[in-house]
């Protein structure tokens, strides 16, 4: 595959007349980040459209990007949230509670970054497998016990797995479902391998929240789908699966925990499916009048936030960043904002720190240059963690620093606003 293909059709009911909504322009993959050694090459960039498909009303991106570009070596480690290790913990223990599972049962992630989501099940004595394409990061895992296969999820995967191990009771995919492009293969893998009543496990940022809290940040290349659950329900129709549950969870401004199973599975489908459904519908989501003015939204946010930079900088005052997140990098280039409004990122992740942020080129640097440089504005890039970035900063707001939160609007906030 090239660097990069155009999308051709829906990629789930493979309509061919999709209606663009949103253009961001062509920006760097987001978590392309720079070394200091690279910081004078020209950076590939790709454009940044969201279509809109009429028939099934999925949202997806109007390119495809090699994935092996993006997730071969991955800087980004789900286990430095530590509101996101909770986040894990809680989803085991809806396995362990809801559902009669035994100790042994298999449990497969894919796309299990550093074993953050199967330290969780391993605790709790489940058998854990983990898939993903990341070096880096299965290695890390590896190393940790996590017994994880470093390669993309495929339906020989999936054959391997059952020829070698059995059987899962349990395969959960967060933050995967929406960066995959053949979503055909990667259902069947699942269908080779889940048990007769086992259960898949999805968690996507849902389009629902994205559109309604003008969440645009969460667009990038990884991002190549905007979930609903219309769509995905006509995708497991098409593979004899259901789904017969869905959770709505704060985590990454807004996601959807959706639960599938084999058609003749003993599942039980609850009021949850089609009361998201109904929400989907009443937020006009299901035709392309509900995002047309998401694009304005967007505009507002820039104009306010630009303005609130332009102000800060009259007054002589310093502008931060905390969380060089790939969100941020869709903000920052699409706002065209570089260091000289925002002087450094910090981030806690080691494979971010002393590169550059894509395309802004704004330093990233470990946390502890807050303090070392002592912003007047810490601008929160990861606002969805920011209770978690606040709480960490606590020094640097009682020397009188104020937070700035992007989305869903443009705000200076203090820890109060998150008590
Ligand atoms: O889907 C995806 C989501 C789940 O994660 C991936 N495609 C990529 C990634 O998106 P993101 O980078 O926008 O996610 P986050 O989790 O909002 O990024 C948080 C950033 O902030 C990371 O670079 C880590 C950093 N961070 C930190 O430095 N200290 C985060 C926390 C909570 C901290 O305490």
């Amino acid at each position: 595959m090239e660097d990069m293909e155009p999308l051709k059709a829906c990629r789930i009911c493979k309509n061919t007349s999709l209606i663009k909504y949103l253009d961001l322009g062509k920006t760097p993959l987001a978590n392309a980040i720079v070394k200091k050694d690279d910081i004078d090459k020209e950076e590939k960039t790709f454009p940044l459209e969201v279509m809109y498909c009429p028939q099934c009303h999925l949202s997806q991106l109007s390119v495809i990007v090699n994935p092996k570009i993006m997730f071969s070596n991955y800087p980004y480690r789900s286990s430095i949230s530590k509101t996101f290790i909770e986040h894990c913990k809680e989803i085991a223990e809806i396995f362990k509670k809801s559902f009669d599972f035994k100790e042994n049962n298999l449990v497969i992630d894919i796309a299990s970054n550093d074993g953050c989501m199967l330290q969780q099940f391993k605790e709790m004595n489940f058998k854990v497998l983990g898939i993903d394409p990341a070096t880096n990061l299965a290695d890390i895992a590896n190393n940790n016990g996590i017994e994880t296969i470093n390669k993309f999820w495929s339906i020989p995967i999936a054959q391997d797995i059952l020829n070698t191990k059995g059987h899962a009771k349990i395969i959960t995919a967060t933050n995967v479902f929406a960066h995959v492009n053949d979503l055909n293969e990667f259902v069947e893998g699942v269908k080779t391998v889940l048990d007769k009543d086992g259960i898949f496990m999805i968690e996507a940022p849902h389009a629902l929240q994205m559109i309604k809290h003008t969440e645009f940040d969460t667009i990038y290349h990884e991002h190549l789908s905007y979930l609903l659950i219309n769509p995905l329900k006509h995708l497991f129709t098409e593979h004899e699966m259901r789904i017969f549950r869905v959770d709505e969870t704060p985590i990454h401004g807004g996601t959807i925990r959706v639960f599938v199973c084999h058609n003749n599975a003993e599942h039980t489908k609850e009021a949850s499916v089609d009361k998201i459904i109904e929400q989907e519908k009443n937020e006009t989501l299901y035709n392309i009048e509900g995002y047309n003015e998401f694009s304005k939204r967007v505009e507002k946010t820039k104009k306010d936030l630009l303005e609130l930079l332009d102000e800060i900088k009259k007054e002589g005052k310093k502008v931060a960043a905390y969380g060089a997140s790939a969100k941020g990098n869709t903000l920052l280039n699409y706002f065209n904002i570089k260091s000289d409004n925002i002087e450094f990122i910090a981030d806690d992740t080691p494979e971010k720190q002393n590169h550059f942020a894509p395309g802004s080129h704004i330093p990233i640097l470990e946390s502890s240059a807050i303090e070392r440089e002592n912003p007047d504005y810490l601008m929160l890039l990861a606002w969805n963690f920011a209770k978690e970035l606040i709480r960490k900063t606590s020094d640097f707001e009682e020397k009188g620093g104020k937070y700035i939160v992007p989305v869903p609007e443009v705000k200076v906030v203090t820890s109060k606003d998150y008590e």
